[in-house]
């Protein structure tokens, strides 16, 4: 048997609700991918539902981290690991029905004609019409800032994207600094500027009918602080 190509992963953290159908959606899709799950210490069964599901279909894998790393960190993981074992092509996505895995295969048609490929909740006006005023405003001023800041025209703070591993350099993963939801858009940013060309695919992002978001004031702030800070690494780079 050939070694699959393709790597999708989830970040878990609580997703007992979601985290078996989400993996069988997945694999009703016959991609032919493998899935990994990085769980970081879950404390409602989340991991031994995916160990059950890896007993049964190969393909699916978990790395226990134990304690609560970061998403950031996870998507970290999951790009060294995506590297190191020679993965042609990297799909990652949140565990929580966020990303449907229907809108897979309109991913990956967009990553034959880009490096790297993100969802973006910007293109449909309807796109975040079941969300509360709270998140969508701090979507929106997301977006808002990582385009004046970073000069970013793209949705640059969702988890639904594709890499093309080959693309994407060792040392650019290798000095990511951002554990929590600032990994996004100091990732796609970094390799924006690296010269890989990023496509957009329009998704829409139901409300969190699923357990809750698991964001906290800490990590808008840390976010904040991010932005700011690469903002001026950046700044700086220019004038050098
Ligand atoms: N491994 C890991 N996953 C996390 C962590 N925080 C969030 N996640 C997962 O990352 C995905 C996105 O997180 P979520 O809180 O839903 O983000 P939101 O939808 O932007 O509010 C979900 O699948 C979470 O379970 C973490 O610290 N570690
Ligand atoms: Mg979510």
């Amino acid at each position: 048997m050939t070694r699959p190509t393709c790597l999708i992963f989830l970040p878990t953290l609580n997703e007992a609700g979601t985290i078996e159908s989400i993996i069988q959606q997945i694999i009703d899709l016959n991609l032919g991918a493998d899935i990994l799950v990085i769980d970081d210490g879950s404390a409602d069964g989340t991991d031994e539902m995916v160990r059950k599901l890896g007993s049964k279909y190969p393909s699916v894998s978990l790395i226990e981290r134990g304690a609560r790393l970061g998403v950031g960190s996870a998507h970290i993981h999951a790009l060294r690991l995506a590297k190191e074992r020679n993965y042609g092509r990297l799909i990652t996505m949140d565990a929580d029905f966020s990303h449907q895995p229907s809108d897979i295969a309109r991913f990956i048609a967009a990553a034959e004609a880009a490096d790297i490929v993100v969802g973006s909740r910007f293109e449909r006006t309807e796109s975040l019409k079941d969300w509360n005023l709270f998140r969508k405003g701090m979507t929106h001023l997301g977006h808002f800032l990582t385009r004046l800041l970073l000069s970013m025209p793209y949705d640059a703070s969702g988890g639904f994207r594709v890499y093309a591993m080959d693309k994407v350099p060792q040392d650019l993963i290798d000095n990511l600094e951002s554990a929590n939801y600032d990994f996004f858009f100091e990732s796609l940013t970094l390799l924006h500027r690296r010269g890989l060309s990023i496509a957009e695919v329009p998704i829409d992002l139901p409300a969190r009918v699923y357990g809750h978001s698991k964001m906290q004031l800490k990590h808008i702030l840390g976010g904040f602080f991010r932005l700011v800070l690469l903002s001026y690494r950046l700044r700086a780079k220019e004038k050098e």
